[in-house]
């Protein structure tokens, strides 16, 4: 194979062959964004330029060496480099892993591909560096399952203030070439006047990406090379998703938004059939399902597959309402065997905090491999519980330190200030009330608007009306009409 492991080009080189691929070109461009931008890279043309890739690779490669980062596999940012991590794996014998973008594939659990363990290191591997976001967004997906990011390597880093964004977020980006050298090496090479050199830098000076109050990255999904707008005072769910370092919080963020929809259905139904009927019709309004898997009477081990299938039908999260509250080694049993294998097939399970961090630990062992997630119960609707406002806090405290893990909170009205926490509520229907046993009802406005927490789960209200599709539907509106007041105020 020519090229392959000698290098022959200069960093010069490599500079003046990329614009005369034009993976580089000047001039007067549109990008997605809507703005204009004087410069444009497109560096998926290298595919077609075999010994180009194996350069790049190569310059990729020594950037990330230089640095003195030791790394146990590589992980390109889809799509663009991943057949850059591919050449850097095979020609220096270090796995790889592969982050699936589809959505389509979050029902498998499997994003990302690969074998790996929890603690294992990964490079990430990307070829243009604006904000950060995209870099970012694979960190969170490895993150995510375990697997620690600390450095990343990029042939271009367009000086834009995404380096210094990954820092804040604890990722060093070392790169091959940054924008600046790129003008340097392209004007003394006659390609490119002092007029366009002026325009570029000009444009780069004026849209800078900058890191938010609290030092952490305010990272826009897109292109990435549109300026962060200034913060609002009330994120939304999509700005919220992209905070997110689990990827199961970013994807209910995502879904809410998308599907318009904070309403979680509490399917308390004790049959198969009956249940998964209404799941499958109220499918289209809601964000997630509840489950109680151990009052089903008819359980088969196909129940969760069966359940899965209309998630990913419907777009939904299935979450598990357990309740976990033993030592981390018994939870860790629980949830992973027995008859109902739960973290086989649920995206959220949820805890007391009352053994103290070992549950959460034990449960960690076993979900953050397979992508699950956890929420902790801070508060209860029910009458007369014993959460104080000490125990709410104390559990708000062991989420902060379980962050990887602990996606929010079950309570009865917003207890964390971080925006990728979140806050679901039950005890809720269409009018204050209660029931028999001491369940306290609260209105969607009340906890959505009022206490600001962020999703409604509602059970009776929904499975015991006439016409449960109809009332799951005003549900929908009315929980996520009292988000966007909220947003407005
Ligand atoms: O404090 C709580 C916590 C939970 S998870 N209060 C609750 O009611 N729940 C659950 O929410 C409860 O187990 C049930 O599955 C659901 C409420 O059902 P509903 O029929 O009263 O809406």
């Amino acid at each position: 194979m020519a090229g392959f492991g000698s290098r022959r080009l200069s960093l010069e080189e490599l500079i003046i062959k990329l614009h005369e691929v034009e993976g580089v070109k000047f001039g007067d461009f549109k990008l997605k964004s809507g703005i204009s931008s004087p410069v444009y890279f497109d560096l998926r043309v290298i595919i077609s330029y075999p010994d180009l890739m194996i350069e790049v690779s190569e310059f990729l490669w020594d950037a990330a060496e230089k640095s003195g980062s030791k790394t146990q596999s590589v992980c390109g940012v889809p799509y663009t480099a991943l057949p850059l991590a591919t050449i850097m794996s095979a020609k220096h014998k270090t796995p790889m892993l592969i982050r699936r973008k589809e959505a389509k594939d979050y029902g498998t659990k499997k994003l990302i591909e690969g074998a790996f363990k929890a603690g294992d290191t990964c490079l990430i591997v990307e070829d243009i560096v604006t904000s950060g976001t995209s870099v970012w967004e694979t960190v969170e997906a490895l993150s995510g399952v375990g697997i620690k990011v600390t450095d990343a390597v990029v042939l271009l880093d367009r000086e834009q203030g995404g380096a210094e964004r990954l820092k804040a977020k604890g990722v060093n980006l070392h790169s091959v070439c940054t924008l600046s050298k790129a003008l340097e090496v392209l004007q003394g090479a006659g390609k490119l006047s002092t007029d366009m050199v002026q325009k570029v830098q000009d444009f780069i000076a004026a849209n800078k990406f900058s890191a938010n109050d609290n030092g952490v990255p305010k990272l826009s999904a897109g292109d990435g090379q549109t300026p962060t707008k200034k913060a609002k005072k009330e994120l939304s769910f999509g700005e919220r998703a992209q905070l997110c370092s689990n990827a199961v919080s970013r994807r209910l963020f995502e879904v809410m938004e998308a599907k318009k929809s904070n309403l979680v259905l509490s399917a308390d139904l004790t049959q198969t059939l009956q249940l998964l009927q209404l799941v499958d019709k109220t499918g289209p309004h809601i964000c997630a399902v509840k489950t109680h898997v151990d009052i089903i009477e008819d359980f088969t081990s196909d129940f969760g597959a069966r359940l899965a299938e209309l998630a990913e039908k419907h777009n939904f999260l299935i979450f598990e309402d357990r309740k976990f509250a033993d030592i981390g080694h018994t939870v860790s049993l629980q949830y992973e065997g027995g008859l109902y294998k739960i973290s086989d097939w649920a995206d959220i399970v949820n805890a007391h905090t009352v053994p103290g961090s070992g549950v959460v630990q034990g449960l960690k062992q076993v979900g953050q491999p397979k992508g699950g997630a956890c929420l902790l119960i801070a508060e209860m609707s029910s009458a007369g519980n014993l959460a104080t406002p000490d125990y709410a806090k104390a559990t708000v405290k062991m989420a902060e330190e379980h962050k990887d893990f602990v996606i929010g909170f079950i309570c009865q009205s917003k207890l964390a200030s971080d925006p990728a926490f979140l806050h679901m509520t039950p005890g809720v229907q269409l009018q204050e009330g209660k029931d028999s046993l001491g369940q306290q009802y609260l209105t969607p406005n009340e906890v959505i608007a009022k206490r600001h927490s962020d999703i409604i789960i509602v059970g009776r209200g929904i499975t015991k009306a006439e016409d449960p599709i109809a009332v799951a539907k005003q549900y929908q509106e009315a929980g996520y009409s009292a988000y966007l007041s909220r947003l407005s105020q």
